[in-house]
């Protein structure tokens, strides 16, 4: 599946082969216009969630998954300094250079709303008793930039069943820590703070979708959302929030991080679509990291069978 013979032909290059620099360029500079009215306004100078104990989750027998893609990895060097996550900064490098600000012990998860078992929970009550598993996925930003990561997680699903969410919880809103006084990129309006991000219920139960402890069988690194995040392979890469410290159940649709920063460009649903471009660039190709020319970019990042099923009947250029 997806397997492409490589074909460098340096001279076929056309411009739009090279301008995804210019692309996550761009999509800052909307954020910078955007958001300078709101950048006098005052954040928060503490910290949302108490100290509780220390996570220690096992990373040995990590079980293999029927659901990993056979694409090539992606360095894990590439992976891991090749970074969007802005609370560590706006340049890709800033994460993996930030990282140590963020702080993930001790952590623990908040579960609020439509469900009978609400409450903090500790990283490691939260995520027992389920096994790690690794999950090889695609990763497609909505920069028109992918990557092939080997996570290592837990489905979300068994998880939020464990809360016991009501015949009202439709949605589910996630939130990333909120701490300013520790994270460079959160002394800057440049996202309305804390990130935030959402699914349906039906999407945050589909069996692809998981939360991620590790990557490469290892503890995942502060930069790519230590100590829990999401991951929504058949999405653009921002609906999978880093760092999360709570889970909300919701009658309604939440709102979310990117879709309040630009509601014309970034949609609440964000699957992979190559039909519906971005208002300033094109949603058809993408430069897999590590890899010259560009490569189709497929419907729902390539995991159409799995999920195209979930979106039967709706539009998805309205609901994009
Ligand atoms: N909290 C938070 N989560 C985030 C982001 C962010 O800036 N903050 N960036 C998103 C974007 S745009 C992408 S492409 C992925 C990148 O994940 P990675 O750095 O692990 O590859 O994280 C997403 N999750
Ligand atoms: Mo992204």
């Amino acid at each position: 599946m997806n397997m492409l013979i490589k074909v460098r032909k340096p001279l076929d290059l056309t411009e739009s082969d090279v301008t995804d620099q210019a692309i996550y360029k761009e999509r800052r500079k909307f954020i910078k216009n955007s958001a300078s009215l709101a950048a006098m306004s005052l954040a928060p100078s503490f910290a949302m969630w108490p100290a509780i104990g220390a996570a220690n989750i096992n990373f040995e027998n990590i079980s293999k998954s029927e659901y990993s893609t056979n694409d090539e990895l992606t360095p894990f060097d590439a992976i891991t300094s090749y970074n969007n996550f802005y609370e560590l900064g706006l340049d890709k490098g800033d994460p993996k250079r930030n990282a140590h600000h963020l702080k993930v012990k001790p952590w623990s998860v908040l579960v609020t709303g439509e469900c009978e078992e609400t409450g903090e929970f500790d990283l490691e009550d939260f995520i027992s008793p389920a096994k790690l598993e690794e999950r090889i996925y695609r990763l497609r930003c909505v920069e028109a930039w992918s990557m092939v990561i080997p996570w290592v997680g837990i489905e979300l699903g068994p998880i939020l069943k464990k809360f016991k969410p009501t015949s009202k919880a439709k949605y589910v809103e996630f939130k990333t820590i909120l701490d300013p006084e520790n994270l460079p990129g959160q002394k800057r309006n440049v996202l309305d703070w804390p990130y935030r991000e959402g699914l349906r219920i039906d999407e945050a139960m589909h069996p692809l979708t998981i939360l991620a402890v590790g990557l490469y069988g290892k503890k995942l690194p502060n930069q790519n959302g230590a100590p829990l995040r999401l991951v929504v392979p058949w999405k653009y890469g921002f609906k999978s929030i880093k760092s999360i410290v709570s889970i909300n159940f919701l009658e309604e649709q939440p709102a979310t991080s990117w879709n309040l920063a630009g509601p014309k460009e970034y949609g609440f649903y964000s699957n992979v679509n190559p039909e519906v471009d971005h208002p300033r660039w094109s949603q058809k190709r993408e430069r897999r990291i590590g890899e010259f020319l560009k490569r189709e970019t497929l419907p729902f990042n390539g995991y159409a069978d799995q999920v195209a099923s979930l979106y039967t009947g709706m539009d998805l250029k309205q609901n994009f």
